[in-house]
């Protein structure tokens, strides 16, 4: 399969009404929580989000953890070249648990705000906007915070489409954000990425071609793990091996596809770190 076959681009008009959005309302943020996908986190690095985080500190979560390999966190830290202040956590927002560290970790991050306010006298409400590409788990780990099922969420990019303030404590609110992709990708490998982890809408994908891809590069980064999974390595032989067989023998290919993306992005076939594609 040549990968270079897919071309993807993803920005619908409501992505660009999101982004000046996000830039209204961040002159009442404190800071900024950078929800990427732990799968992919580099590749979830929006270039417009370049100028949202230069002007508030910044918390990254590397959300979907339980999905990634080992040492996500360390290799994506050593990608960052931030000069604002910022901190990295990961996390997984389907488990319950945990919300502490996420409160604390932000109390770190504006330690000297909030410092500076109580020395006026003033007890402030930490506001903090939730950004990152489609589907990463925004709304997810919003409603991780709240132990209650606040903001939509759905296994499929562009499920959130409008802003919502959400009260986690007296002292915190998170705004939930639509996902946001960017006008082009200049690298198509991270495009894949994000289509192969599902933060790009299907529907505008050659599924077939993409999954054959995805195929291609979890042979390169780990050679035994499609063999472990499904006995064999190719997308025919799989298809053929699962039974995705129309009438006369001819490959069900759209089904094969669909199975090979949902048993990639349910973590059956092993833990990836995909930005070692890059
Ligand atoms: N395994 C796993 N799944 C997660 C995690 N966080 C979110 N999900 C799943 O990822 C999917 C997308 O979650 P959402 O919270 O809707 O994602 P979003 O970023 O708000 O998506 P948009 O609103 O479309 O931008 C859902 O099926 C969630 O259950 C996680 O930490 N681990
Ligand atoms: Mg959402």
């Amino acid at each position: 399969m040549d990968a270079n076959k897919i071309h993807i681009n993803w920005f619908p008009g409501h992505m660009a009404q999101t982004l000046k959005m996000i830039d209204g309302e961040l002159k009442i943020c404190d800071a900024i929580v950078y929800v990427v996908d732990a799968r992919c986190p580099q590749s979830c690095i929006n270039p417009q989000f370049d100028d949202f985080v230069g002007r508030k500190p910044v918390l990254f979560v590397l959300n979907k953890i339980d999905l990634a390999s080992n040492g996500a966190k360390e290799q994506f830290v050593q990608s960052l070249q931030l000069k604002t202040p910022y901190m990295v956590i990961t996390r997984n927002s389907v488990k319950s648990g945990g919300t502490e560290a996420v409160v604390k970790a932000l109390q770190k991050l504006l330690a000297e705000r909030i410092q500076a306010k109580m020395a006026h006298g003033i007890v402030k409400t930490l506001r903090v906007a939730v950004i990152g590409v489609t589907n990463c788990g925004k709304s997810t780990f919003i409603n991780n915070m709240t132990n209650k099922g606040k903001t939509q969420t759905g296994n499929r990019p562009g499920v959130t489409r409008t802003k919502q303030w959400v009260p986690i404590t007296d002292n915190l609110w998170l705004l939930d954000t639509p996902g946001t992709l960017w006008p082009a990708f200049t690298n198509q490998q991270v495009a894949r990425n994000l289509a192969y982890v599902g933060s790009i809408n299907d529907d505008i994908l050659d599924i077939v071609a993409l999954s054959q891809a995805l195929l291609d590069d979890l042979n390169k980064l780990q050679p035994d793990a499609v063999k472990a999974r499904f006995g064999v390595t190719t997308f025919e032989e799989i298809a053929k091996k699962r039974g995705c067989i129309l009438r006369g023998g001819v490959l069900d290919t759209r089904r094969a596809a669909k199975m090979i993306l949902a048993e990639f992005r349910e973590g059956k076939i092993g833990k990836f770190n995909l930005d070692n594609l890059l």
